[in-house]
């Protein structure tokens, strides 16, 4: 059975990709988590991930690190990753892909944190861009291929890439126009995304880098998760 190594489910962006769209198709999968801070007992990275990165995927002898290429194998070997249809197939695949290498100022700003409710201190110009952009991208695709999912009427990698920017729209209040608020909500109620929330407000480990990354943006104005 495959493996799928990830980090805090609060914070890990990245870890929820992969993990989101397997769970949602059905695809089994041991989960392996291990804590970002190198806690005590808990492996380093670098022994089961070549870039010492979380998420990585490990299917016998074969390990594969980065979201995107883990995305990919999983397409390799099962149906419904990508959407059918060559046109929102395409489509699907520019949107993760333009997701994959862009939005650094969301990102950098707007870090994942599912448990915590923040008021950003200042929406830098780049940061409206991206918001202005991902709306843009958003409501293309529910207006071109029909939603609730953003190629269609079903969940494919291309919501699993975006996945993280809901949960970052939950904690910052971001609005991205049109039907983006339809959006969020379709998926912050499908099961996985439940199951992911859910188990991200049970953790009790605190990483302080990601802590700072949120208060240096924003004051938190609640916080929803589990204390030790
Ligand atoms: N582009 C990579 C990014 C992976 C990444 O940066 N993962 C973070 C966690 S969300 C990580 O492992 N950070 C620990 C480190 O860099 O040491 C992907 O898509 O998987």
């Amino acid at each position: 059975m495959y493996e799928l190594y990830i980090a805090n489910k609060n914070y890990s962006s990245w870890s929820l990709r992969p993990w989101v769209l397997m769970r949602t198709l059905g695809i089994p999968f041991k989960e392996r988590q291990v804590p970002f801070g190198n806690l005590p007992g808990q492996p380093d990275f670098r022994s089961f991930s070549p870039n010492g990165c979380v998420p990585c995927l490990i299917d016998g002898e074969i390990a594969v690190w980065d979201s995107q290429s883990i995305v990919e194998y999983v397409a390799e070997r099962h149906p419904g990753v990508w959407p059918t249809d060559a046109a929102a197939r395409a489509w699907a695949r520019s949107a993760a892909a333009e997701m994959h290498s862009g939005f650094q100022s969301l990102r950098n700003i707007c870090g994942m944190s599912c448990g915590v409710r923040v008021a950003l201190k200042q929406r830098p110009a780049g940061l409206e861009k991206d918001i202005a952009r991902i709306g843009a991208l958003w409501n293309q695709g529910l207006d071109r291929f029909g939603g609730p999912f953003l190629a269609g009427d079903r969940f494919t990698a291309a919501d699993a890439f975006f996945a993280p920017v809901v949960f970052r729209a939950q904690t910052y209040a971001l609005d991205f126009g049109g039907r983006s608020a339809e959006y969020i909500a379709t998926m912050l109620d499908t099961a996985a995304m439940r199951e992911w929330y859910d188990a991200a407000l049970a953790e009790i480990w605190r990483d302080q880098p990601h802590e700072d990354e949120v208060t240096a943006s924003g004051a938190i104005t609640e916080d929803l998760r589990a204390r030790a």
